[in-house]
């Protein structure tokens, strides 16, 4: 008999909703953020008809409420490598290489993610993946305690592991099978608060890196947050005392634009959690936390080489103060020299767009990617911004570190090692500006090939 399966993106819709409903169980705060959220959208919408319909134009609006991503940390290789199996089958895959190392966090990572124009309308729920980096803590002792007490867990369930191996030996999975898929990979999500290791053992890894007793005293890789969507990140940021929501100094990323670029991120500690430990002993630990983002336009190789020049100009003049208004304030001042208009980072090349044809108009000389900008003066071309889907380095820093409290490494001895990241996780990363560029490639193809038939 032959029976339909369900597609990839079905199984990520369906993942993402049920895994953004166990988390508002969780972390109650995680669902006040939401309501707020979704306030400050409408209202955003309702006093911005030009942002609306640019939305709506490129698809935008309808994927805006359900998008959010979450954040893990694999303790070990063979976790990685099975997290990507189980990605894929939601038609996640890694894209980009993040070395957080010299920021003092001894992991790297990528982002599993929806990479097709049509995924990412559907539902681009990514999940930003760190792989601890055990080689890096200097104590060989506690180097080999952590890994002993890592190969004892096993991170997900037997079902789970059974319908991978069925999803990649058939191509796709039935209904049941599906439906079966989302429950049980919840599980490895799953926060439990009992721990695998003694307080003991806790404390001295905790005593090297917080996050190192974070990734390897429990039982699995704990959703850490998850994050939706604003588009309005100053607004929520300023409202969320009001909800009683505290959250960190400064907004990472870039300054407030009429034109916004790539990504900007808060967070806020959400909860203190009481922990059973393995040797009965009880006490705490902080784990999860919320965060917003408002994302922009993605940036090409020239675009992202500006923006962190100048990320680095304001880092290196930035008055000593973790005041928003202040950091924002400089930003804004260093970010002057950043075009913001759309137009003016099209022809510059500093952004992607997605190119339409119009209908309608007659078009003088030829119809060719050479023409594109007469093209676009003739009305016959339009243009809508392309949405950065990825993350940033030095905000991911940001965000780890105050969600770690105070004492952390100023630095690892190491370096990036996309290399070693790649073995372990048993492919390469796709490098997320050659997706950008062959999408808008692929755009203008096709709106050329339409205006000339
Ligand atoms: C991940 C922190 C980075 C982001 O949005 O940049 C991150 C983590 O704390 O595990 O989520
Ligand atoms: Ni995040």
């Amino acid at each position: 008999m032959c029976s339909a399966y369900v597609s990839s993106d079905e199984i990520r819709d369906q993942f993402s909703r049920a895994m953004s409903a166990m988390y508002q169980q969780e972390v109650p705060q995680y669902g006040t953020l939401l309501s707020l959220v979704e306030a400050v959208n409408q209202e955003v919408l309702a006093a911005n008809p030009e942002l609306k319909s640019e939305l709506q134009n490129g698809d935008e609006l309808a994927r805006i409420n359900v998008e959010r991503h979450g954040a893990i940390r694999a303790g070990s290789p063979d976790e990685l490598a099975m997290l990507r199996r189980m990605f894929a089958v939601m038609g996640m895959e890694p894209v980009g290489y993040y070395d957080l190392s010299t920021a003092g966090v001894p992991v790297h990572s990528t982002a599993f993610r929806p990479v097709a124009d049509s995924a990412l309308k559907r539902n681009p729920f990514r999940v930003f993946t760190s792989l601890l980096r055990l080689e890096l803590i200097e104590k060989a002792e506690l180097r080999e305690q952590a890994s002993e007490i890592l190969s004892a867990r096993d991170i997900f369930t037997a079902n789970v592991k059974t319908l991978i191996g069925r999803f990649e030996q058939q191509g796709g999975l039935s209904t049941d099978d599906a439906k079966q898929f989302v429950q049980e990979a919840l599980e490895t999500f799953r926060w439990h608060d009992n721990a695998t290791a003694d307080l003991a053992a806790y404390e001295r890894l905790h005593d090297e890196h917080r996050l190192i007793a974070d990734v390897v005293c429990f039982r699995g890789p704990h959703i850490n947050h998850l994050t939706p969507r604003t588009l309005d990140i100053d607004e929520v940021q300023r409202r969320m005392p009001s909800v009683g929501i505290d959250p960190k100094a400064t907004i990472e990323g870039p300054p407030r634009r009429d034109c916004p670029i790539l990504l900007r991120q808060t967070s806020f500690k959400a909860l203190e959690e009481t922990i059973a430990f393995a040797d009965a002993a009880e006490g705490k630990h902080t784990a999860r936390f919320g965060e917003i983002e408002q994302r922009g336009i993605a940036l090409t190789r020239k675009g992202r080489e500006l923006y962190d020049r100048l990320l680095a100009v304001a880092k290196e003049s930035a008055p000593q103060v973790a005041n928003n208004d202040a950091h924002q304030a400089h930003l804004s001042a260093v970010f002057k020299d950043f075009p913001d208009a759309y137009e003016d980072l099209r022809r510059e090349g500093l952004a992607f767009f997605h190119y339409q044809a119009v209908q309608g108009v007659s078009v003088q000389g030829p119809i060719s990617v050479e023409q594109v900008d007469s093209l676009i003066d003739q009305g016959a071309l339009s243009v809508t911004p392309m949405i950065y889907e990825d993350f940033l380095p030095v905000s991911a820093a940001g965000i780890f570190q105050s969600n770690l409290g105070g004492s952390s490494h100023d630095h690892y001895a190491s370096s990036a090692s996309q290399q070693e990241f790649e073995q372990a996780l048993g492919s390469a990363v796709i490098d997320e500006i050659a997706l950008y560029t062959q999408r808008q490639q692929a755009s203008l193809e096709q709106a050329l090939a339409q205006l000339a038939g």
